[in-house]
């Protein structure tokens, strides 16, 4: 199997975290090496990503983080995961995984903050030119349900803070994406139990990966 880079997408608790382990499974499947498997999430993924993780989550009360300054953030973090990570195991042949990419800047900064469209194409043309995901996976969870099982788990960060409107908007972001997108995305209802969500996407990406 050639290269890809596969991205899963979707609200907090989605089950993100939990699809990776399915998505390498259906891999492994189409008989791909653990050792050719690469995981990666955003923002993070390399160490100075990590770093920017930790400011972006912080929800420090001595500054606001101005939304287009989180909006380049996540940029400088992206850019640093896909030029010293992605890319170099993409020609290397390895299949990447990602926890998160672009669409969720599109519907977080773009739905969710308000920031234009044309600012964040802008952006990602002068940071990653066109680079983009071979395939997106959309957990589409309903917020109230997703926001519910991220709060089970305890301390909220700075953007989980945002009310439900917030995430509202952000899930009609994700599914305008999914609508412009047929040929590259897969859509999952995430809000089954976890046996149901994981046999859905098993199914949708085995007979993708058939027509690969
Ligand atoms: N962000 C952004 O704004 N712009 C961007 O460009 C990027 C990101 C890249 C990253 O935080 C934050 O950055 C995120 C978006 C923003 N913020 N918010 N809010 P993160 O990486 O820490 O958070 P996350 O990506 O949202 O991860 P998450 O909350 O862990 O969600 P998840 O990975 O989709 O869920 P999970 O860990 O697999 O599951 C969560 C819990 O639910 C866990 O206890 C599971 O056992 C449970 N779960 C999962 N599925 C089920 C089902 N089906 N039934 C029952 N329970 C379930």
């Amino acid at each position: 199997m050639k290269s890809m880079f596969v991205v899963i997408e979707g609200l907090e608790g989605a089950g993100k975290t939990t699809a990776r382990e399915q998505v390498k499974s259906i891999f492994l499947e189409f008989g791909v090496e653990p050792s050719d498997i690469k995981d990666v999430r955003e923002p993070g993924g390399t160490p100075l990503s990590e770093t920017l993780r930790n400011i972006i989550k912080d929800d420090r009360d001595d500054e606001t983080l101005v939304d287009v300054s989180e909006l380049m953030l996540f940029y400088v973090a992206r850019t640093q995961l896909v030029v010293n990570v992605i890319q170099p195991h993409l020609r290397a042949g390895c299949i990447v995984i990602g926890d998160r990419h672009d669409w969720s800047t599109i519907a977080y900064q773009g739905g969710g903050r308000g920031v234009p469209k044309e600012k964040i194409s802008l952006l990602k043309s002068i940071a990653i030119d066109d680079f983009e995901p071979d395939l997106y996976i959309f957990m589409d969870v309903d917020p109230v349900v997703g926001l519910e099982r991220a709060r089970g788990r305890g301390a909220l960060d700075r953007i989980e803070k945002m009310d439900l409107s917030f995430f509202i908007r952000a899930r009609e972001s994700f599914l305008e994406l999914v609508k412009e997108n047929p040929r590259k995305s897969i859509t999952v209802d995430a809000n089954g139990s976890l046996d149901a969500v994981s046999s859905e996407l098993k199914i949708k990406l085995r007979e993708f990966l058939k027509h690969v």
